[in-house]
């Protein structure tokens, strides 16, 4: 990949850049990628042509017809599959069905698009007196955003303008009704960070200054929101101006996509207070409204982060968009300040709360991502769609968002700057930054060892950098002549020197599992232990314990002896740790088995629990 979702300009005041080329060619992501590439992404045009999103845009064109769906953001189930497919594309150039499946979807949105440059099919078929009148859950703007970032993904990769000829007639229109409307946000962040970006594509500074417009017009109660207003303002991140928050609040995913927008507008600026803003928030949502998992959003009412250390797990919902909108904006944050914990942030979603929504199959997924299942639940509702994987859903949010992130996951693992190259998460593959390339070999997060190969470097003093983990406990470093590391900036590990190419850095990280005690805020889960091992968070499914003992009676004691097995006919080949747990109130040992969270659910429906009673 030559270049992924976040181009900076050449003015961005950030401390880091994306890699100029990135590559996963095996190993943990290159599977999962895989079956992103051969079964998600391959089924996604049915999955649309069977939930009506693309009869939606047939009638859009033809002017009549019946639209199909429950929601008015059908169309971003489209613009969200045609960028996963073009970030593919960047991959496998060669790929005659994708472009073909492209092409016709992007022909068919040319053909629905009116003549002034709109494009949304649920107004176009349903309302048309009411566009642009209910900014508040008409996701118009929403739509446009995903549009707009779709458009872009496959000129980057293609050079091909159609689409992106279709998201700047859209642009245009957008900024001559938007431009001076005082009220004019949407109730669905998203466009901002999307313009951003199509400044950072075609130069021109109207999307830019229209981006920072739709930041600062928010929470001045302009927005309409008479649809639901049981929800509150913060639902539709109109409660507060945005450079006053002090904590992410209301819909998650809406927060996290607005945050995404401050921080692309932060790099591009330079505007401190968007920056600092951005730092706080983030800070504020890591320490007391994250999951152990990564996820976040734990309220099934209003998709809401809910208050801080609010975090139950069994009603989380924790929505798998709502983990792709923190890596995305963990992202920004990593590149705007340059610090590691950022990407630690991106690591435990990435392995855990993001991973969880997508089946090892590709094509069964989950919406809402719980940190327990109790034995007794049914589940598979629709009003909380948890607990077992779904082929697609009544709102398809989460399926292509994952198939995007997946298919541009090379872009959000390695930077660079004028000193050198970091390696912010570690996944066998080739990576250019900073002026030199790298090879990484790891079967990671199966083994802690990293081999860091330098292939290309600078004739002079270069700078190495490997991200070492918060929760990793012990590491060592070995490098030919054995430079003692340079400088001490928290969670990186430096080697400044000349290098050869040839020249290896080893890094091993300890990968001893170990028990996670919650913060005490958390009341949910007070007396309970998790168990980890590196970045994997582990779950005890009912189906893998020991007959005979009820799955509400497992305890876990302090200090628990715990022992690691790979097991490569388990669940595609994982991990799983053993535990010597108790029966509640009884003395004799129970062998707990814990497999990583990412793979839970993908056997028969059944109990779950991350965190364990302590005995
Ligand atoms: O509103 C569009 C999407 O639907 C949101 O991002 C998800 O949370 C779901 O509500
Ligand atoms: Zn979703």
């Amino acid at each position: 990949m030559r270049s992924g979702p976040i181009r900076l300009t050449d003015r961005a005041h950030t401390a880091l850049r994306p890699a100029t080329a990135a590559r996963i060619t095996d190993g943990f992501w290159a599977t999962r990628r895989r079956t992103n590439s051969e079964v998600s992404i391959p089924r996604g045009p049915a999955q649309l042509e069977r939930a009506g999103n693309l009869a939606n845009l047939r009638a859009a064109a033809a002017g009549s017809g019946e639209f199909a769906g429950d929601f008015p953001f059908q169309d971003s189930d489209v613009h969200k599959w045609l960028e996963a497919a073009s970030w593919q594309l960047a991959e496998e150039p060669g790929d005659g069905q994708l472009m073909a499946h492209i092409e016709e979807l992007t022909a068919l949105l040319a053909s629905a698009q009116d003549p002034d440059g709109y494009l949304q099919t649920y107004y176009q078929v349903v309302r048309p007196d009411r566009r642009w009148q209910e900014l508040g859950w008409g996701h118009e703007l929403y739509c446009a955003g995903h549009l707009i970032q779709a458009a872009i993904a496959l000129h980057r990769t293609t050079g091909n303008r159609q689409l992106l000829d279709v998201a700047e007639r859209f642009a245009v229109h957008i900024h001559e009704v938007f431009a001076q409307r005082a009220d004019g946000v949407c109730g669905h962040p998203e466009i901002e960070t999307a313009l951003v970006e199509l400044y950072r594509e075609t130069g021109e500074r109207r999307w830019l200054e229209l981006a920072a417009a739709f930041v600062d017009r928010r929470g001045h109660g302009a927005l309409n929101v008479d649809l639901n207003p049981h929800l509150g303002r913060a639902y539709w991140q109109d409660h507060t101006p945005v450079r006053e928050a002090t904590s992410v609040a209301g819909h998650a995913v809406r927060q996290l996509y607005l945050l995404a927008g401050v921080a692309d507008l932060a790099a591009e600026t330079g505007a401190p207070e968007l920056r600092a803003t951005a730092e706080r928030l983030w800070d504020h949502m890591v320490a007391t409204k994250t999951y152990l998992t990564g996820g976040v959003g734990a309220r099934h009412e209003g998709e809401a982060f809910g208050e801080p250390y609010e975090l139950p797990p069994d009603r989380a919902y924790a929505e798998t968009c709502a983990a792709i909108a923190s890596i995305q904006w963990s992202w920004r944050m990593a590149l705007l300040t340059g610090e590691a914990k950022y990407s630690d942030l991106i690591e435990r979603t990435l392995y855990n709360g993001f991973l969880s929504g997508v089946g090892l199959d590709g094509d069964s997924w989950l919406y809402v991502n719980p940190l327990q299942v109790r034995e007794e639940y049914e589940g598979a509702n629709e009003a909380d769609k948890a607990a077992r994987r779904t082929p697609w859903f009544r709102c398809a949010c989460c399926p292509p968002n994952v198939m995007r992130l997946l298919a541009s996951l090379p872009h959000y693992l390695v930077s660079g700057d004028g000193q050198g190259l970091q390696l912010h998460q570690y996944a066998t593959g080739v990576y250019e930054a900073g002026g030199g390339r790298v090879r990484v070999a790891t079967q990671y997060p199966w083994d802690g060892r990293i081999e860091i190969t330098v292939e290309e470097a600078p004739e002079r003093d270069w700078t190495l950098s490997v991200r070492i983990p918060s929760w990793c406990t012990g590491f060592t470093a070995t490098a030919p002549n054995s430079d003692a590391p340079t400088g001490d900036d928290p969670g990186w590990l430096r080697l400044r020197r000349r290098w050869t190419p040839g020249d290896t850095l080893t890094v091993n990280l300890d990968l001893s599992p170990r028990l996670t005690g919650p913060d005490p805020r958390v009341d949910a889960v007070r007396g309970c232990l998790a168990i980890e091992r590196g970045p994997l968070v582990h779950c005890l499914e009912g189906v893998d314990q020991e007959p005979g003992v009820p799955f509400d009676e497992l305890t876990l004691p302090d200090g628990a002896e715990l022992s690691v097995r790979h097991e490569p006919g388990l669940l595609g080949g994982v991990s799983v740790v053993t535990a010597a747990g108790r029966r509640r109130g009884a003395e004799a040992v129970v062998r707990l088995t814990a497999v990583p969270y990412h793979a839970w659910a993908n056997r028969r429906p059944g109990a779950m629990r991350v965190w364990v009673p302590r005995e």
